[in-house]
């Protein structure tokens, strides 16, 4: 009996790569691991791994080579390919942006007015430009987008920014996000039923390992008098769990906290008389 894999194409190496991989492993998807693969078959899920520079996923999977991929939003809305967002992965975050020199003046997007600016993301930017009526030249170059200005190429750049240091080191400033990009998982508009199947169980497993990311898992010692303040503090899913100590008068509660407003919480559940709280990561969490 013939059997369907579902093909997804990742990111050979790169900024991509080792947060994709570490996905797989989060999820219990393993695979052998050879550098030079070109081709992976999981052991122990219907799926084979392509390996791809990013550049080449959308059109991967727009054209059946591969049914899914993960890859950056930046490469998926500059590509323009006929692809579905099928679920946002929360990794490699950063943003599209223009940087013009620290000594320019910039009064909005008009200042753009007559500029030739440098970009690897070239559509994105004329799609930009026209929205904002602004006529510039676009300079489309591959890699170091940075550098362009400082060597006379352009006076403006159109680059990914995720900490702003590499603007900074280059004597430039940024001045308008374009867009924001995060990890994509993506696929074809018409998957086969067989394996949509396997993505909704890919899907699964990955807002399982997200969700609990988010969350810790507290236990702390308190007066039993201390439960209901303690209560109000931990909304959590459901109610705090409550067990009896030993020692008369004192409960032991568990409960979940998001990681967001974890270091409030802890303050809060101190001032209301807990003791020796402990916080456990918590590793998948399934709905
Ligand atoms: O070889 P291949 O073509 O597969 O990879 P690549 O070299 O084209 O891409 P890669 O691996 O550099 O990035 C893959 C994806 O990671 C991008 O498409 C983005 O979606 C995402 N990402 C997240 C980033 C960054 N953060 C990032 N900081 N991509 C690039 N950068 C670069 C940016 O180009 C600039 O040079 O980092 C510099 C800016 O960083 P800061 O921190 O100094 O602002
Ligand atoms: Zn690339």
């Amino acid at each position: 009996m013939e059997t369907q894999n579902l093909r997804i194409a990742i990111q050979k190496s790169g900024r991509l790569a080792d947060s994709t991989l570490q996905l797989f492993d989060e999820c219990g998807i393993s695979f052998p691991q050879n550098n030079n693969r070109l081709i992976s078959l999981c052991y122990n899920f219907p799926m084979e791994i392509l390996f791809l520079r990013d550049d080449d996923i959308p059109a991967s999977v727009a054209s059946g080579v591969a049914d899914v991929g993960i890859v950056g939003e930046n490469v998926v809305m500059e590509k323009e390919k006929s692809v579905a967002i099928a679920e946002r992965l929360g990794f490699a975050k950063c943003r599209l942006s223009l940087g013009v020199p620290q000594a320019m003046e910039y009064f909005g997007t008009s200042s753009l007015n007559g500029l030739r600016i440098a970009t690897s993301y070239p559509r994105i930017l004329a799609r930009f430009l026209e929205e904002n009526n602004v006529q510039a030249e676009i300079h489309e170059i591959s890699g170091s987008v940075e550098i362009a200005p400082g060597i006379g190429l352009a006076d403006a750049i159109c680059d990914i920014v995720s900490s702003g240091s590499t603007l900074l080191a280059n004597g430039l400033r940024e001045v308008q996000t374009v867009v924001k990009s995060e990890a994509l998982l993506i696929s074809q508009p018409e998957l086969s039923a067989a394996k949509q199947v396997i993505l909704d169980r890919l899907i699964y497993r990955i807002k399982s390992v997200r969700r609990a990311k988010k969350f810790k898992y507290i236990i702390m010692n308190a007066p039993q008098s201390a439960v209901p303040v303690i209560s109000g503090i931990l909304p959590g899913m459901k109610s705090p769990t409550v067990t009896p100590l030993a020692e008369s008068g004192w409960v032991s509660v568990h409960s979940v906290v998001e990681e967001d407003d974890f270091w409030e919480k802890i303050e809060q559940l101190r001032d209301a008389g807990a003791q020796g709280i402990l916080v456990i990561p918590i590793e998948k969490m399934m709905l």
